[in-house]
């Protein structure tokens, strides 16, 4: 079993984490906190650093990390982490999920009041006695009370890559596995949900009891809740269910399209199904006496067929208009990650990303993209080491410099200069107009102020959209999947104002984002508002969350005319332009009319 570098420095994160309760000295504390940010930014896979004995060649990463690290990446197990692990009580862990609770205020609770879970915590702060220890008080306590409430609200949900990481393994070994047929991922993750409940798998299969024992003792699976020859149920690495079931192979269809839901979409499903005066359900067709005879079924889309629809796309199937739009013919052909060309809305070590323009740009090229855009955060957010007005000219000049070179020239491939400017509190943006100009793009976001209320926030939006320098919205509402809910916006009245300045919104495919929402894709594309999907993404890896954003985008109906980093060099230029140039062309209108 293979560890992912995220994985990886995941438990790095845990044994600081861990060792800080323990009150162990900081120094060291510190080299195992250093040495997961150091597996952030690697430029190629930790298995091959491990394999050529190189990872001490990195910087922050000492000898006995080193020897850790080659445990765990070899073994898939670090037997150190498990016993400190198993000094502390189970609950301990989850209090780290709360938000605004580190290891200090942990230990505190731990040591004094013996906290060693969220319900504990629960009930030390309602009985007031958090609040009488020594630097929490009564505004700390009132927060944690909230954070407890946002936490189990959450509870029992993940983000998308958390439960793809698990899939794409999972399903690769059952895949090979002699006595699987054909083999799907259902579910919400078939449909590309933001956030997903459990992962569930369909398997076909004529020796079903081989298949759910290779399953169940999987080195993924952690517990098994249930097992029976054709449904087991286990719980997986990090906490995530997953549904197996197994079916004979002439039912496979059937259980695909049921397993794969949504649960609304099935009730429309078997409803004509019903009209036709067949009973579907998760196996097979059941003839009405005097109905005419289905048609042998071998897949989903002969499935779709008999009830006259054309194929459905998994990520359309959440009963908001696919199956009238699959009767008349006019589903939208979806667009694809091999459309995309290139993308925009990444950072660098200038600011808070973890490799270099260089480095970006090279994972860009493997990636097969065409350009890349460079939006590093703007002055205000500083605490992400935001530019200021000096370091961003030299890194357009840095960036025009690489687009001149041998490299970039030969392979065709060109870096964009931008900003991910912020929109300052009363709509202002953080660079002056003539700053914003030298750039080929701007993207505007909020990141302070979330409190305000939903017409001054709207406004405040606006305001910045009707900038004509201001090329794209950057992550709508602001929302954190499962951590940090959006801040009120009137989506429908920015969606309007951006539709009227040419204003391109992101679909910011960041698994703790994906925002704009999906749901509101299909309003922007009747009002004619071009997407952009950008990653977001503070290091090499952070790149491939595009394909988040390509399922995200797929959800919300939309083909690849309607995303501009579909278009290739030679067009993107334009499209980047459009909005200055119009309205610099109606400026001129109105001085010429003075
Ligand atoms: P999740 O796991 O909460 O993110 O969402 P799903 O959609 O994966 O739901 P899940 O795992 O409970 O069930 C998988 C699929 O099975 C679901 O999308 C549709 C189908 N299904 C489950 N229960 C029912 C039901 O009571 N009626 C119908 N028609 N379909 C169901
Ligand atoms: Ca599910
Ligand atoms: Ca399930
Ligand atoms: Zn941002």
């Amino acid at each position: 079993m293979s560890e992912t570098p995220a994985h990886v420095g995941e438990i790095l994160e845990h044994i600081a984490q861990l060792l800080e309760l323990k009150g162990e000295n900081p120094f060291k504390i510190r080299a195992y906190t250093n040495a997961a940010r150091a597996l952030e930014s690697l430029s190629e896979p930790i298995e091959t650093l491990v394999a050529e004995g190189r990872l001490g060649e990195i910087e922050g990463i000492g000898k006995a990390i080193t020897e850790k690290v080659t445990e765990l990446v070899t073994t898939g197990r670090l037997e150190y982490y498990e016993e400190l692990k198993d000094s502390f009580p189970e609950g301990i862990f989850e209090l780290f999920e709360l938000q605004g609770l580190g290891a200090k205020k942990i230990k505190a609770l731990h040591d004094q009041l013996g906290v060693s879970s969220v319900d504990d915590l629960e009930r030390i702060c309602k009985e007031g006695k958090a609040a009488e220890l020594t630097g929490f008080g009564e505004k700390t306590q009132t927060k944690l009370l909230k954070a407890i409430e946002d936490h189990r609200k959450h509870a029992g949900r993940f983000r998308i890559n958390v439960v793809a990481l698990l899939a794409e393994q999972l399903l690769s070994d059952l895949r090979a596995h002699e006595a699987v047929g054909q083999i799907s991922e259902g579910g919400s993750f078939r449909r590309r949900k933001e956030t997903i409940g459990d992962l569930d798998i369909l398997v076909s299969s004529n020796r079903p009891e081989e298949v759910s024992g290779f399953f169940i003792h999987h080195p993924l699976v952690e517990e098994v809740i249930v097992h029976g020859p054709t449904k087991s149920s286990v719980r997986l690495q990090d906490g995530v269910q997953c549904d197996l079931r197994v079916v004979k192979p002439e039912e496979f269809p059937f259980a695909l399209v049921y397993f794969t839901g949504s649960k609304e979409h099935n009730i429309r499903l078997r409803s004509r199904a019903l009209d036709r005066g067949w009973s579907l359900n998760e196996y097979r067709f059941t003839v009405a006496e005097g109905a005419d005879q289905p048609p042998v079924i071998r897949d989903e889309k002969e499935l779709y067929k008999s009830l006259g629809l054309d194929f459905i796309p998994p990520e359309l199937r959440e009963d908001k208009g696919e199956i009238a739009a699959a009767e008349a013919g006019t589903l939208p052909d979806l667009i694809e990650w091999s459309n995309l060309r290139g993308t925009f809305h990444c950072h660098t070590t200038a600011s808070d990303g973890k490799n270099s323009l260089i480095e970006m740009a090279r994972a860009a090229i493997n990636l097969g993209l065409e350009y890349l855009g460079i939006a590093d955060h703007s002055k205000s957010s500083f605490q992400a080491h935001g530019l200021d007005t000096v370091r961003l000219a030299e890194q357009v000049a840095e960036i025009r410099e690489l687009n001149a070179s041998k490299e970039f020239q030969e392979s065709g491939f060109r870096l964009f200069a931008g900003t991910e400017c912020d929109i300052l509190k009363e709509g202002d943006l953080d660079f002056s107009d003539e700053v914003l100009a030298t750039l080929d793009y701007v993207v505007a976001s909020v990141h302070s102020g979330f409190t305000a209320d939903e017409k001054t926030m709207t406004e405040r939006i606006i305001r910045a959209i009707r900038h004509p320098q201001i090329t794209m919205m950057g992550h709508l509402t602001g929302r954190l999947l499962l951590s940090r809910d959006a801040y009120p916006v009137n989506i429908p009245a920015v969606i309007e104002a951006a539709a009227e300045t040419g204003t391109i919104i992101e679909i910011n495919a960041s698994p703790w984002r994906l925002d704009m929402d999906w749901r509101w894709w299909p309003l922007a594309k009747e009002k004619g508002v071009k997407c952009v999907i950008n990653p977001d993404a503070h290091t090499v890896f952070g790149l491939q969350d595009l394909h988040y954003g390509i399922g995200i985008a797929r959800k919300g109906w939309l083909t690849k005319a309607d995303v501009v980093n579909c278009l290739p060099l030679g067009k993107i230029e334009a499209v980047l332009a459009a909005k200055r140039s119009k309205q610099v062309q109606q400026k001129g209108i109105l001085n010429s009319e003075n």
